[in-house]
């Protein structure tokens, strides 16, 4: 099953007629920039292309107002006059007498990517839209939206295909207020959204766009605002907040589908967000959604202003929709200090109501809201003095490398089974055709004596060790093996895998525990294991064990582990190469065991190899489809994870926080709020 790609040439055919230095940047070449990005990297080709409809009155009135409806309407037949005069009762919009036009397949482009989705034609896609729509409210246009494409989709969705919840991420720079209006009081829509802030000076400058706007009546809990204090947010600040409060929400609430609004004026160089984010990152924020709703998953273009990192965002985003493993992320320095801020006032404006936050630090409220009105206050001077200047000072130009091309591997997956297993369908069963070399014998040998008498056990680990080397040249891109003793086999992979020089290896291992003496502390390995072995004190950074009580048993527990500890650590650490390693009886369902599969498979460029247990034959299936690229199936939704894991795990962040930035969540005690 394919990805959707939807775009119309008459999207680009209305313009700004007058001058407005509000809205020039929002320009026709935004989206045929994007488009022949799409072509030019063999993207489109590889999308199925899905015409664009009209939405209809019912479609578009089942958010906005009939007033509004007919007003739009009649714009095509406005002169300049009347358009320029229409346009001044809205803020940072324009009409054209062909918008209305683009803005009815604008919306229809988001129904028929729903349609698409749903229908079961594609498993994701995206629609690269003009207008965009994520401000847009009930009765009025606003910043460059007409019509709420994403809002109108979601209506539609949950309506024709009786969905019970929808999970709406805003990843554009600006608050979507529109789409907050209008899911403020219903519980069946989480609408998350970052944007750019600094404290209330930064457009559309609500009050409603801060943490504390958490939705209302039924809906409280189901708005998630991630405001922004500063500019230069980067790629570290971005996945903190995937770590710390989306995907621990998301997984929460499970959705039935998610819908995405795909703004990428929080790139580099966008000259509203005038964030540092390279695009690369949205490789990750796409991957990390992709395992929640089955996969079903639908983009829909927003913002996105700098001609040069909103193609180059689009590309990533539609790559990893396609199933390509994302790049090595870059430059993870860890979050900032504000960031940080945010991150802490929104998890703690939401602890009440996700079980997976109760354990979020409370917020030393009276201490940061008297904060946000003094820095307003304090900055509002600051602007007075600074006005020239700010007038003269033009966004300085950023300069990133161009993301490197991501190739699309050829053999996905290769497996080394026992001959009475077959080989799963899409997979290829691998052996190492060449003898193994002496050197590698002899060094398996004296490694370990277990294996040393035992001819066909040396066959299966040169057999690995050969696939780890094809692994590491591209020719494959993961693997899955059964394998007689998944202890021996780690270690001697490990062995063998870290000789070379800057190779780096995630070892995950899930359920009971191995040796960790034969782990080096020499950073060439991270050694995470999730087991219900009260282990001793975790004994440095590179060796970290996740206690808890029921083992993989309780899956709240166990994805609330994967999430927030062992994704910022594996992202953090940046992996080469990730080893996956499943013990005989983890006690893991399925599910949860192919969310974790999935999920890892954003790191080392996908490189990950599956050690299993000759016993776990069973699961050989569900492995494969993961390692393909399938998304894992939903958990369902969560109940609350045991009180004395949840307590382990904080303890256990607290303890490495030092050691990984990534698994910070509140911003360090001193300089807060107490300057005088
Ligand atoms: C969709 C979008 C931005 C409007 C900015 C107005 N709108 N200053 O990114
Ligand atoms: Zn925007």
């Amino acid at each position: 099953m394919g990805t959707a790609l939807i775009y119309d040439e008459e999207m680009t055919k209305y313009k700004l007629l007058w001058v407005d230095p509000a809205c020039k940047i929002e320009v026709p070449e935004r989206l045929t920039v994007s488009y022949e990005a799409l072509v030019k990297n063999g993207l489109a080709d590889r999308c199925v292309s899905v015409p664009v409809r009209e939405a209809t009155d019912a479609d578009i009135l089942q958010v906005h107002s009939e007033e509004y409806l007919e007003a739009v309407k009649k714009t095509p037949y406005m002169t300049l006059e009347d358009l320029k005069e229409f346009t001044l009762q809205y803020g940072d919009v324009y009409f054209h007498p062909n918008i209305y036009h683009c803005a009815k397949l604008a919306a229809g482009a988001a129904l028929q990517l729903v349609d698409s989705v749903m229908m079961g034609k594609v498993k994701n896609g995206m629609a690269l839209v003009r207008p965009p729509g994520h401000h847009s409210m009930r009765s009025a246009a606003n910043g460059f939206c007409v019509f709420n494409n994403v809002a109108i989709a979601t209506r539609y969705a949950k309506q024709k295909y009786g969905l019970k919840r929808v999970l709406i991420v805003d990843w554009d720079i600006h608050h979507g207020q529109g789409v907050q209006y209008g899911f403020e009081d219903d519980p069946s829509v989480l609408y998350f959204s970052w944007h750019r802030y600094e404290h209330q000076k930064f457009w559309p400058q609500l009050r409603e766009s801060d943490y504390d706007s958490v939705g209302k009546d039924k809906g409280a809990g189901f708005n998630v605002n991630v405001p922004w204090n500063k500019v230069g947010m980067k790629n570290s600040d971005y996945l903190s907040v995937f770590f710390h409060v989306l995907l621990p929400v998301a997984y929460e609430f499970c959705p039935d589908l998610v819908m995405v609004c795909a703004g990428f004026d929080s790139a580099i160089g966008d000259p509203e967000g005038e964030m540092c984010a390279t695009p690369d990152i949205f490789a990750h924020l796409t991957h990390l959604l992709m395992n929640l709703s089955g996969g079903k998953l639908c983009a829909v273009l927003e913002g996105g202003y700098n001609l040069t990192s909103l193609p180059q965002s689009v590309c990533q985003t539609v790559q990893t929709l396609l199933g390509d493993p994302a790049p090595r992320p870059t430059n993870l320095d860890g979050p900032c200090e504000s960031a940080l801020e945010s991150l802490h006032c929104t998890r703690s404006a939401h602890r009440q109501y996700w079980s997976c936050l109760k354990h979020a630090a409370e917020l030393p409220a009276s201490e940061i809201s008297t904060k946000r009105i003094k820095l307003a206050k304090e900055e509002k001077e600051e602007e007075k003095k600074t006005e020239t200047v700010q007038e003269e000072k033009s966004v300085e130009e950023k300069v990133w490398p161009e993301p490197p091309k991501r190739a699309s591997p050829l053999n996905r997956t290769a497996v080394v089974l026992p001959d009475d297993v077959t080989c799963p369908d899409r997979c290829t069963r691998f052996s190492s055709s060449e003898n193994p070399d002496p050197v590698t014998v002899n060094k398996l040998r004296e490694n370990l004596l277990k294996a040393a008498g035992d001819s066909s056990a040396l066959t299966t680990l040169c057999s690995l060790t050969a696939l780890v080397e094809k692994m590491e040249q591209s020719e494959i891109c993961n693997g899955l093996a059964l394998v007689p003793d998944v202890s021996t086999a780690m270690v001697c992979l490990v062995q063998h895998a870290v000789t070379a020089s800057n190779r780096r290896v995630l070892v995950v291992c899930v359920g009971g525990a191995l040796d960790q003496s034969l782990f080096k502390d020499d950073g060439k390995t991270l050694l995470v294991q999730f087991s219900n072995k009260e282990s001793e004190e975790t004994k440095s950074k590179y060796n970290i064990s996740v206690c808890l009580k029921k083992g993989c048993g309780d899956v709240s527990g166990f994805i609330c582990a994967v999430l927030s500890l062992l994704l910022p650590l594996g992202y953090e650490y940046d992996p080469s190469l990730v080893l996956l390693v499943r013990m005989a009886d983890s006690g893991l369902c399925d599910s949860a065991w192919q969310q974790l599969t999935g999920l890892l498979q954003g790191l080392a460029q996908g490189r990950t190899l599956v050690l299993m247990q000759e016993s776990e034959k069973a699961c050989v299936g569900i492995t494969a489809s993961s390692l393909l690229g399938d998304a894992a199936p939903s958990l369902g939704q969560l109940c609350a994870p045991l009180p004395e894991d949840v307590e382990a795990m904080e303890r256990l962040r607290q303890r490495l926080q030092v050691d990984w930035k990534l698994l910070q969540t509140t911003a360090p005690e001193t300089g807060r709020g107490d300057e005088d």
